[in-house]
């Protein structure tokens, strides 16, 4: 309970703030971000979320809180399709079981998009495989709504739930991220090897983009490139970092088209 009370202290205390990993084509362009909380600690520092989001979504703070991260990164956004440099990257944000339920989560939102002025592409939301899967029905009503609007969704962590193909036909989605454990063990474990060609052909076969999260290797990419898939994020391409770095750094890379 300290930590949640601390928690609650750092978003009434504005000590949260989000960093931007980029997302790559396989032809060197990049095409977004993800966005990613980190507490500005005022003692320990730099803190990632590993220590605090479990947290946070074992309560209810994790609903003011990601509702503070959607806006933040649309805010962030709004800039970003303002300027020609950045005016075609989309962003992907992180949604909780516990936000998502809500049940004005959909209207919440909407009225991100309208007061933040965003394009709704330009939004995907990241959803993981066993938020979608624990209430489908709901899911299914809720993701329809955005998707009237524009909004996108991507199923974050692909691969670690038991999804079917045939829920998957369900869901108005656009993208699936191959979650990195396999991608890690790519050349390593065969088995590994056999999951990530799967998805990327599950994808292609659904119509989805595929993007594999978690590359670190020259030779992970390489296989990824050699069965398919064209959208890459991961230590190999960029780390996470503040907005600013990131528009540094496409500045020394082609824009997307
Ligand atoms: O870099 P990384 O340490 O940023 O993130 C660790 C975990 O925290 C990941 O599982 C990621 O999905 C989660 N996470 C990071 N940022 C957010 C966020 O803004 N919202 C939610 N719900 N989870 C996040
Ligand atoms: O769970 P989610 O996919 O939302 O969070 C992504 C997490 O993966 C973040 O913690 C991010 O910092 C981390 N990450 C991004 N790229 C890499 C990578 O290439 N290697 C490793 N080990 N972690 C990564
Ligand atoms: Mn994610
Ligand atoms: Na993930």
């Amino acid at each position: 309970a300290q930590l949640e009370n601390d928690l609650q202290v750092a978003l009434s205390g504005r000590q949260f703030v989000l960093h931007y990993q980029p997302q790559w084509h396989l032809d060197g362009h990049m095409v977004g971000a993800e966005a990613l909380i980190r507490w500005q600690h005022p003692q320990r520092g730099l803190v990632g979320p590993g220590n605090f989001i479990a947290v946070a979504e074992d309560s209810e703070l994790i609903v003011p809180l990601g509702h503070w991260i959607l806006r933040t990164a649309c805010e962030q956004l709004a800039r970003w399709q303002d300027a020609p440099a950045t005016r075609h990257l989309q962003l992907s944000v992180n949604v909780s079981a516990r936000q998502f339920r809500q049940r004005d989560f959909v209207a919440r939102v909407v009225e991100v998009l309208r007061e933040t002025g965003v394009r709704p592409h330009l939004l995907k939301l990241e959803l993981t495989e066993s938020l979608v899967l624990d209430d489908v029905a709901d899911t299914i009503a809720k993701m329809e709504m955005l998707k009237t609007k524009g909004v996108r969704f991507s199923v974050d962590d692909f691969g670690t739930g038991y999804s079917s193909l045939a829920y998957l036909t369900r869901l108005p989605l656009d993208q699936l991220k191959i979650d990195q454990s396999f991608i890690h063990n790519i050349g390593v474990k065969h088995t590994d090897d056999v999951i990530v060609q799967t998805i990327i052909g599950m994808a292609q076969n659904l119509q989805l983009d595929v993007l594999a999260e978690g590359v670190e290797t020259e030779a992970q990419k390489d296989f990824l490139a050699l069965h398919g898939c064209h959208f890459y994020q991961g230590y190999l391409f960029a780390r996470p970092m503040p907005a600013a770095q990131l528009e540094a750094l496409l500045e020394s890379v082609p824009a997307d088209p």
